[in-house]
Parts: C-alpha cells; structure tokens; sequence
C-alpha cells in the first residue's frame, strides 16, 4: 500500500480551564485508554507518547484585557508550553499530535507550528473542524470561556498580546484559515468573520453539495501553494448522537461517513503535518464511545482504509 509511515509525536494538554464546564482534562488519558497509541503503532507509524504535560507552579503574569477571559494565566501557561512542543516536535521531522484538552490549546499547539512555518517558509493552512467558529476576542465573548478565542488570537485579532508575553510563536493569515462544519456562529463573530474574509464551510453548504467536493477545493488550495496544513478537530464537529462526549454539543454534526470521509481524503491528500484532537469530556461521554471513534477517525487520518484509494469511479477499481 502508498501508506507513508510517519513519526509521531503525541502530546497530552489535560486543559480545560479554557471550557464553560469541566471534565476535558480527562480527554488525554481517554483517548489513550482508547487505544490511539497502539492503532497508530498497528498502522505502521513510529508513534513517541511523550506523556501530559503539566501546569508550572507559577503562572504567568498577563495584564488585564478589555472584556472577559477567564483563567487567562492558565491558559497563557499552556499555551507558551505547546508552542515550544510543537515546534520543536516539527524542527525534529516529527508530526505532532496534541491530544486536549479543551479548545484553547491550539492557541499554543497552532502558535509553535506557525513560528516553525514561518523560519522554513512553508505556507501554513489551518483546516478547523468544529461547530463553532472560535473567533471571538474578549471584547465580544458572551461567555469569558478562552476555547471559544483561539482563532482570533492566532489570526491577530486585538486583546490576547499578553497571553504569549515575550514567548517565540507565529500566526495564521486569515485568508489561510478554512472553518469547516460550523453550525454556531456568535452575532458578533459573524461580523468579524465577514469583515475578515474568513472561509466558512457551514453545515447547510455540507448537506447541499457534500463533504468530498467541500474539502477537495481547500486540499488542492493547500497542493497548489505547495503548502502544509494544520488539522484542529473539536469533537462536537460530529453530530452529538455518534459522539456525546463533549460539552458544547450542537444537533446537526457531521454524520459517521462524512467524518471519515474527510480524514480520508486528508490522508490521501498528503499535505497534513499536524493535528490537535479536542474538547473531549469523557465525564459526557457513554462507555467511552466518543472516545473510541475519535481513535478510529484519527486512524482513517494516518492512513487506515476499507479497502484502498479509488482512482477510476467508472471502473470502481482501487490502487492497492
Ligand atoms: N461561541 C461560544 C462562546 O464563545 O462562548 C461557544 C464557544 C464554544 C467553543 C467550543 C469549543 O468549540
Ligand atoms: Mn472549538
Ligand atoms: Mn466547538
Ligand atoms: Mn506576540
């Protein structure tokens, strides 16, 4: 089979400080019980489980911010941690997997990756799966809850400079941003989104034309640029009835099929070189079954498939 084999880096960010409720600090240990690690190494990967990282003692010092962020110094800890992880794991040739852990992560987790693009010069593109848009700034969250900002940070936004203080981290042109399976956008996001030219793939364009050709246009956007392409998945990007492990469930997530479909033809498409898993609450969760099919979509992603890739839809033949 053309499964290229990958060293992996895997990343445990028990974050949920970031969340309106708790319980997603247990999302790492899950999805190892799971058995991520392991369906990984099975198909072939190098995969180095480095383990949890943890809160230092002393948090940070941020200044106060123009509206509500709460947990701001957690948050800003975790977030200059992930960045050194994931940019190093990237200088070591390694794709890094960051298992939450709630949203805020990617505040670091895409920060680090970001920095390490911008040396390399490679043109970084962020796939962001999820219900929500994730694009509010203190200023406009009606909650406070940081996993709801991390887009805004990470494209620049104002109101969050203190979370990275002095800290080395890159950022994501808004143009390079592709928001996938949104059903629940804030008013005021929705302004700024408009205002910022961000890409929307909401749910009513998925059931209208489908997913496949959806994410062959960012795909071949990413292929063309010669680009690489971060992949943040939020469980409540799939619908609540398949995977209830979460705390900010939205009814009409994507189907079984169509969350596959997509980390299938990420996989095919070769450009991913890193991934966040988030916002599973396995405290929400039924006999670990949200878990369970976070590892298998995480498996279709890295190269597992029924039977091969097609190539001739009139012939129905496979390239294995
Ligand atoms: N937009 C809402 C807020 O900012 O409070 C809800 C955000 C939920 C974010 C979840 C993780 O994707
Ligand atoms: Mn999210
Ligand atoms: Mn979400
Ligand atoms: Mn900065």
């Amino acid at each position: 089979d053309d499964t290229q084999k990958q060293n992996l880096t895997i990343i445990g960010a028990p974050i949920e400080e970031g969340a309106g409720r708790l319980g997603a600090l247990m999302g790492p240990a899950a999805l190892r019980t799971a058995g991520l690690v392991r369906t990984l190494e099975e198909l072939g990967h190098a995969a180095e489980d480095r383990g949890d990282l943890h809160l230092p003692e002393i948090l940070p010092n941020v200044p106060p911010v123009n509206g509500l962020a709460h947990h701001i110094e957690e948050i800003a800890a975790w977030s200059r941690m992930l960045a050194i992880e994931t940019y190093n794991a990237m200088k070591s040739g390694s794709f890094p997997i960051i298992l939450g852990g709630d949203h805020s992560l990617s505040i670091g987790s895409v920060g680090g990756i970001a920095r390490y693009c911008e040396e390399q010069n490679r043109e970084l593109f962020v796939l962001w799966l999820d219900a929500h848009s994730d694009f509010n700034t203190p200023a406009t969250s009606p909650s406070g809850n940081m996993h709801g900002m991390p887009l805004a940070l990470l494209c620049r936004e104002p109101g969050l400079e203190g979370v990275f203080g002095d800290e080395p981290h890159g950022f994501v042109k808004p143009e390079n941003l592709h928001l996938f399976g949104i059903r629940s956008i804030d008013s005021t996001e929705r302004v700024l989104l408009r205002e910022r030219g961000i890409d929307v793939v909401d749910m009513r364009q998925i059931d209208e034309f489908g997913v496949a050709p959806l994410l062959r246009r960012i795909l071949e956007r990413v292929q063309k640029a010669n680009g690489v392409l971060h992949v943040s998945f939020d469980v409540d990007f799939i619908d609540p009835s398949i995977a209830p492990g979460v705390g900010t469930t939205v009814p009409g997530g994507a189907t079984y099929r169509e969350a596959h479909l997509v980390m299938e033809m990420l996989h095919d498409s070769g450009v991913v070189c890193s991934l966040d898993v988030v916002e599973l609450n396995p405290f929400l969760d039924e006999r670990g079954k949200s878990a369970l099919l976070l590892v298998d979509l995480v498996a279709s992603l890295f190269g597992r498939s029924v039977f091969g890739k097609p190539n001739r839809v009139d012939q129905g033949t496979t390239a294995i």
